[in-house]
């Protein structure tokens, strides 16, 4: 648990004390989850304040993190105490997060400091993963690559999309998961055209491509993967546009470089897809970065500023769509190392006929 001891180094000389309300920032600071509360975080101290719901929960996740906790009834009126008794001066918040509202009463409820913006060292600092973090993300990619496994043994033609969509996310739970890491996406036939389309009442037929856009969540951590495979035969189009995108994801993938853009890597895979002739056919950006939340930094797309570092983990995932007819796209989660990457994603990549 280094995340709060990375972060109070991230704001000394910045703020005397931060003060995170998001669940996904407090979080990612305590390692503790609920549905309320604040996370006060000074250059030297992390102090957790809950409710009468999570008190006792939080003491004990607190006692072996190294976190002061405390209960409050008020709690405005307690983190008011809080930060005068520490002295602080200069106040961080996540401002990219509060409401007016919220901010508002926040002020009100303090009074007299200097507020400064400090959501973007979140961002920056959680796109960096922890070791804990990495095994998180490890586990619930192994779910969603055994959920693979056994979606592909049930696929039958007249089974329709939502049902193949309840039968993933079943297995999620039963494997171990938290949940899904996001809505589970299957789409089949011509829906496949649409990169987020939503799982219907269409039925599998022979000839058909499906897409399987899954991840699992494991200990709040998210995975992310797609996979797109066909049921019975495969036309030749498709066989062309399977191959094209198969070899974009690897181009992108050895493009991979800390210290690079990340722009880079979407440009990577974009050429090879234009060099086929399909600009507009790829019209995402070719990745994310994934944590606590499914879309975080860094951003792997055109306009993308984001730099790679060691501990990223980020998404690879071209795909082309070809309106009313099909679409395909193939997706790996990986993390960014000091040499090159590790990739968390197990599933075979090459064209599957079930
Ligand atoms: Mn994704």
């Amino acid at each position: 648990m280094n995340t709060y001891k990375r972060f109070a180094e991230r704001i000394k000389g910045k703020a005397d004390a931060v003060v995170a309300f998001s669940p996904i920032n407090r979080r990612w600071l305590t390692n503790f989850k609920s549905t309320a509360g604040y996370v006060v975080v000074t250059p030297e101290r992390c102090c957790l304040g809950v409710d009468f719901r999570y008190i006792e929960a939080a003491k004990k996740a607190g006692a072996e993190a190294g976190i002061e906790v405390f209960m409050y009834e008020k709690p405005l009126e307690s983190l008011a105490k809080l930060l005068s008794d520490i002295g602080a001066e200069t106040i961080g918040y996540e401002e990219e997060y509060m409401t007016v509202a919220q901010f508002k009463n926040f002020k009100n409820a303090l009074g007299k400091y200097r507020y400064v913006g400090v959501s973007s060292f979140f961002t920056q600092e959680r796109a960096v993963k922890e070791p804990f973090e990495i095994e998180r993300m490890v586990k619930a990619q192994e779910i969603t690559d055994k959920a693979f496994l056994y979606a592909l043994s049930i696929i039958r033609t007249g089974m329709t999309e939502r049902q193949l969509r309840n039968e993933i996310d079943t297995y999620f739970i039963k494997a171990g998961a938290d949940g899904n890491a996001f809505e589970s996406i299957v789409l089949s036939g011509e829906n496949t055209s649409r990169p987020h389309g939503v799982p219907g009442d269409r039925e599998f037929r022979t000839g058909d491509l499906i897409l399987m856009d899954t991840g699992s969540m494991f200990d709040g951590y998210c995975s992310d993967m797609t996979r797109t495979v066909a049921l019975g035969y495969i036309k030749d189009e498709a066989v062309e546009a399977y191959n094209a995108v198969l070899a974009a994801q690897e181009i992108a993938l050895n493009s991979i470089k800390a210290g690079e853009k990340a722009a880079m890597m979407d440009k990577a895979a974009r050429d090879v897809l234009a060099s086929y002739g399909w600009t507009k056919e790829f019209g995402h950006s070719l990745g994310h970065g994934v944590g606590l939340e499914i879309h975080e930094s860094p951003y792997q797309s055109t306009a993308s500023k984001d730099i790679l570092r060691p501990g990223n983990v980020v998404t690879v995932e071209p795909g082309v769509y070809f309106e009313g007819k099909f679409g395909i796209r193939i997706e790996d989660m990986v993390l960014v190392t000091e040499g090159g990457l590790r990739n968390f994603t197990g599933s075979k990549k090459q064209l599957i006929v079930v």
